[in-house]
């Protein structure tokens, strides 16, 4: 009777520590970033997984105070108030750039029921969120500003994502793109931003609306906002501009 007993949690111990490990297994393969496979991009792995774990998926970026914002260094590509400083700014956004931005609207397509184009008074409208953030270029610069935006979370489920998307595309009006996965779209501080310390969205800085993904490095945040794209499997949206840089790096 009392052998039987411990036959049985022996087998119990077992069968425990081998879903445990199948569990485990799971776990990994879950958090394995979408580059997973990608030889160039095996760097991915271990910010990814380290991350993923580690960190509350809705752990905020630190917010700082208005007396501790700071300038931000001029270390773009070009300047878009004059295209001809680089070819990757198309006449669109100079013609568009030129009417003060009268016009524009920012595309959301894909996975989502209703694809459509926003103005920015429709985007205005849906909401807005302001956080005083450090943005941190992975060239070693950092800059604190006042970010004021709608929440992407807010425009997706405005354009109503489809239960399968995973991945949010997006593209600037120069040759940049940037991809996203739900949990980064989806945090609180991830917003289109239309107005940087207090005042519209200077051209340089990303005119008329960008992306701030406080979880992110500097290059995630996509600028001059033309298009978004939701997908259901992994699209490495990075042009050949930002392709050299890691798809993940968490911050
Ligand atoms: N469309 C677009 N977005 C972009 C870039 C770009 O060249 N084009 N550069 C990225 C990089 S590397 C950084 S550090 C930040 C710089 O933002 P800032 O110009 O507002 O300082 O924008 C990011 N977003
Ligand atoms: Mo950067």
């Amino acid at each position: 009777m009392r052998k039987k007993r411990l036959m049985t949690r022996r087998q119990a111990i077992i069968a425990g520590l081998t879903s445990a490990g199948a569990f485990l297994l799971y776990g990994w393969l879950k958090k394995a970033p979408p580059t997973y496979g990608n030889i160039l991009r095996m760097g991915d792995g271990l910010t990814y997984m380290a991350q993923r774990s580690l960190l509350s998926q809705r752990a905020l970026a630190p917010e700082y105070q208005k007396s501790e914002i700071t300038s931000f260094p001029v270390t773009d590509i070009g300047d878009p108030a004059d295209p001809a400083s680089n070819d990757a700014y198309s006449k669109e956004y100079e013609y568009l750039l030129r009417k003060n931005f009268e016009g524009y609207t920012l595309a959301i397509e894909g996975r989502v029921a209703k694809p459509r184009k926003y103005s920015l008074e429709e985007l205005k409208k849906l909401g807005g969120r302001t956080q005083i953030t450090r943005h941190t270029c992975e060239e070693g610069w950092s800059a604190i500003a006042e970010w004021t935006g709608v929440p992407l979370s807010t425009v997706l489920k405005d354009a109503g994502i489809f239960p399968d998307a995973r991945f949010v595309c997006l593209y600037g009006f120069d040759k940049y793109g940037e991809s996203i996965d739900m949990l980064d779209a989806f945090h609180p501080q991830t917003i289109l931003a239309h107005t940087m310390n207090g005042e519209s969205l200077p051209a340089r800085n990303g005119a008329p609306l960008r992306l701030r993904v406080e979880t992110q490095l500097g290059y995630k945040n996509v600028k001059f906002l033309r298009r978004i794209v939701v997908t259901d499997q992994f699209v490495d949206a990075a042009s050949d501009i930002s392709a050299g840089w890691s798809w993940y790096t968490g911050i």
